[in-house]
């Protein structure tokens, strides 16, 4: 059944180590906005924006990386790079006057895709603390 939310999108999400629609999306098989793209980072447009600007920036190989809390060291070069690709985005997207980074994980944080990904969200005033 259709999620109503993405946070019951999260709860219903099974975390697992296999193939993910971001699989789909660096292969091109289903179709992204896609803002950026090097070797190694992707990034594109979320089809369920949260502001006007709400990218999604992702390693092209997974490598155990379902999500932050499963990073190793082996692991440290990339997560450094995508905060890198997010700034370079952020640039691209004009987003001069600020811009909020996230990362979800697991059931409490709100994670759907079991395949890490920086949120990107800009182009407004951001609230704190998050919901
Ligand atoms: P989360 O942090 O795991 O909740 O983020 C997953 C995001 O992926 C969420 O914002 C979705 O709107 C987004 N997304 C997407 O952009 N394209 C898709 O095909 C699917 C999810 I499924």
């Amino acid at each position: 059944p259709m999620a109503s939310s993405e946070k019951d999108a999260a709860l219903a999400a099974v975390p697992s180590d296999g193939p993910t629609i971001f699989d789909k999306i660096i292969k091109k098989e289903i179709p992204a906005t896609v803002v950026y793209e090097d070797d190694k980072a992707l990034a594109f447009r979320d089809i369920n924006p949260q502001a006007p600007t709400h990218i999604l920036i992702i390693p092209k190989v997974k490598d155990g990386l379902t999500g932050l809390s499963k990073a190793e060291e082996r692991h440290v070069e990339i997560l450094g790079y995508l905060l890198y690709v997010a700034k370079l985005v952020a640039k691209q997207e004009g987003l001069d006057d600020g811009f909020r980074t996230v990362i979800n994980d697991g059931p409490n944080g709100c994670q759907s895709v079991y395949h890490l990904h920086i949120h990107l969200l800009g182009g407004r005033q951001m609230n704190w603390p998050p919901g």
